[in-house]
């Protein structure tokens, strides 16, 4: 390991507080072409990233030509809460400066691609005027905050709901840079102090996740920080604090690997936003500064020990903090589908192919929202809850959306119901291979080999990756597909259904058509063996990796 810090700790020392050189950047005259460094680096903070269509880039330097280089813009949702009015303004863009779909992300946000050069500064302004943000939605400092978005009437939800929007908005970097850049405010003076962050801000990006046990929809584990609702009889209680999780690694490097937070202590109902402050500045000081691909808090966490975190958020907080106890046994409800929110009203979930609003969907929703402005709020599973639903309403909003064509969770199988796929290609410069655009097709060979096994109404989660980023969260679900080379995917099992334990390598470089048969074995000594009610990936990890990969190669019967 090198002492020396990576490029991008200089790129944000230099920048002041996040300006550098984007604003002269993004105004030159040519509409396309590759930004500097510096200026590609910082622009992730302001929540958007410079990408080229993958699609055509070969072809187009075969013609001489320049790569068609487009934005991405990622618009913050904590708590993956919007109104309608919000939706119709994201929809509206879509069309004005995207390529007009909308995507829904696995951390409850909203994503924009297609956006060129010229339209990235008055799109972020009117991402703006509607009251949301895209600032510090990518970047070295704290993201969008997640929790699980069931709008159940209930204290417990209010308060996961509360701390998620304070967190969001307290962590907040400080700098003006991105009104003034973006929204035309008047610089005044020096640049801002950064109390929180500091002149180089974190050394990596930083992810907070709130959840109760009876809802890790959110995979509050796979996170850096989280926090887990203590309750008795529907009072708060506390919070069991969580550090340490991550999913991204890279293939053929152990040094890098997936992880899941370990629990640190417990704190108080109030105390989440000072603790958060304390594991921020954890991560702000001992993260390592000198190699991007080591710099995440799971590393201090995993080489330093659960004991040292806690003893230095003590003397950060100044007080003891009570080790924490065994984590509660988590679940994962289902909230697809029409539910009663517990104030009379309803909502309903609808299941959104790797998350991507397009087509009839989009224009199903946006009449929805005009006539009935229903309450969106963001999966952490790309899906979409259409909240506070008067009761009265159902049957109308169910005609309207059935007029369009819209896919129920009902018309789904399990299997797709609880899938997840990243965005990979053709704008995602880390893909290895394929994610959403063959996440149908997966599907498609997966359940018909879970059908020939008599399995098709078992709930199972598959989550499918391009490259070992992890953003879909595969190593964290029952089935994990993970790109590895064009066409080419590993395969993992073993984790479980509610997030709680990491999956194994099953099998590598698997052709994409091979997924399902690769798959099919175990499934057949799942559904022979398996004990009363045990998931797919119980099952797995009973058996183990070794067992799992004789039945694959057909050595052994499980
Ligand atoms: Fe992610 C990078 C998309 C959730 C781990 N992620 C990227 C980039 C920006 C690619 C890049 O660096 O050039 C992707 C943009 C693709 C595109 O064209 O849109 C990208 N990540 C996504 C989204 C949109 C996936 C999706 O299909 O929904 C999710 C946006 C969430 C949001 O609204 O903020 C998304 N990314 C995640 C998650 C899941 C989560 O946070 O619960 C993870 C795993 C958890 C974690 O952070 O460890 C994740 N993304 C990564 C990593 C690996 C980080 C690491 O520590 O190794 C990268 C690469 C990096 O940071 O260098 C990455
Ligand atoms: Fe891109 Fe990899 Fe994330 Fe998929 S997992 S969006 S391919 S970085």
């Amino acid at each position: 390991m090198s002492a020396k810090p990576s490029g991008a700790e200089a790129i944000k020392f230099d920048s002041h507080a996040l300006r550098g050189t984007i604003a002269e950047e993004i105004a030159a005259a040519e509409a396309r072409g590759g930004l500097s460094e510096g200026a590609y680096t910082l622009l992730k903070f302001h929540g958007t990233y410079e990408q080229f269509d993958r699609d055509t880039a070969t072809e187009r330097k075969q013609r001489g030509e320049d790569k068609d280089w487009t934005f991405m813009v990622r618009v913050r949702a904590p708590a993956g809460r919007l109104t309608a009015v919000q939706w119709l303004a994201l929809d509206a863009l879509a069309d004005r400066y995207a390529d007009g779909t909308l995507r829904l992300t696995t951390r409850q946000g909203v994503q924009f691609h297609g956006i060129i050069r010229q339209a990235l500064k008055p799109s972020i302004a009117a991402i703006h005027e509607s009251l949301m943000t895209t600032l510090a939605a990518c970047g070295d400092v704290v993201r969008n905050v997640i929790t699980t978005a069931a709008p159940r009437a209930d204290a417990i939800h209010a308060r996961l709901e509360a701390e998620a929007f304070r967190l969001s908005s307290e962590l907040l970097p400080r700098t003006r840079a991105h009104h003034e850049i973006f929204l035309d405010e008047q610089a005044v003076g020096a640049p801002e102090d950064e109390p929180l962050y500091g002149p180089t801000y974190l050394p990596r990006k930083f992810k907070i996740a709130l959840a109760h046990p009876d809802d890790n929809t959110p995979d509050v584990l796979a996170n850096d920080l989280g926090f887990v609702a203590l309750t008795e009889g529907g009072t708060l209680t506390g919070w069991i604090v969580t550090v340490g999780g991550g999913m991204g690694m890279t293939h053929n490097k152990p040094a890098t690997y997936p992880r899941l937070a370990d629990a640190i202590c417990v704190i108080g109902p109030d105390d989440v936003l000072e603790m958060a402050k304390a594991v921020v500045r954890l991560s702000r000081d001992h993260g390592d500064r000198t190699d991007r691909k080591h710099a995440r808090l799971k590393y201090v966490v995993a080489e330093r020990g659960v004991d040292w975190v806690r003893d230095r958020l003590s003397a950060d907080l100044g007080r003891a903090l009570p080790p924490a106890p065994k984590l509660p046994r988590f679940s994962v409800p289902d909230l697809l589908g029409w539910h009663e929110q517990g104030d009379g009203r309803l909502w309903l979930g609808l299941p959104v192919a790797a998350g991507r609003v397009a087509g009839t969907l989009r224009v199903a929703l946006r009449e929805m929202m005009a006539r009935f402005a229903p309450r969106p709020i963001v999966t952490a599973q790309q899906n979409l809850l259409l909240a506070d639903i008067a009761a009265s309403d159902r049957t109308a909003v169910g005609s309207l959306l059935r007029a369009h064509g819209v896919t129920f969770a009902e018309d789904l199988s399990p299997l797709a119901r609880w899938s997840l796929a990243c965005v990979a290609l053709p704008t995602c410069g880390q893909s290895l291979a394929e994610g959403e655009r063959v996440h149908a097709p997966i599907l498609a060979d997966v359940e018909a080999a879970l059908s020939r096994q008599g399995l098709a109404g078992e709930r199972i989660s598959l989550r499918l990756t391009g490259c070992p980023n992890g953003c879909a969260r595969p190593y964290a679900g029952d089935i994990g597909v993970v790109g590895r080379a064009p066409g080419l995917y590993t395969l993992f099992v073993g984790g479980d259904f509610e997030g709680t334990r990491l999956s194994f390598t099953l099998a590598d470089k698997v052709p994409q058509a091979r997924i399902a048969a690769q798959l099919e074995p175990l499934f057949a000594a799942w559904s022979m063996n398996r004990t009363l009610g045990e998931g797919f990936g119980d099952f797995c990890a009973r058996i183990g990796q070794d067992a799992a990969r004789a039945v694959l190669s057909g050595q052994a019967a499980a």
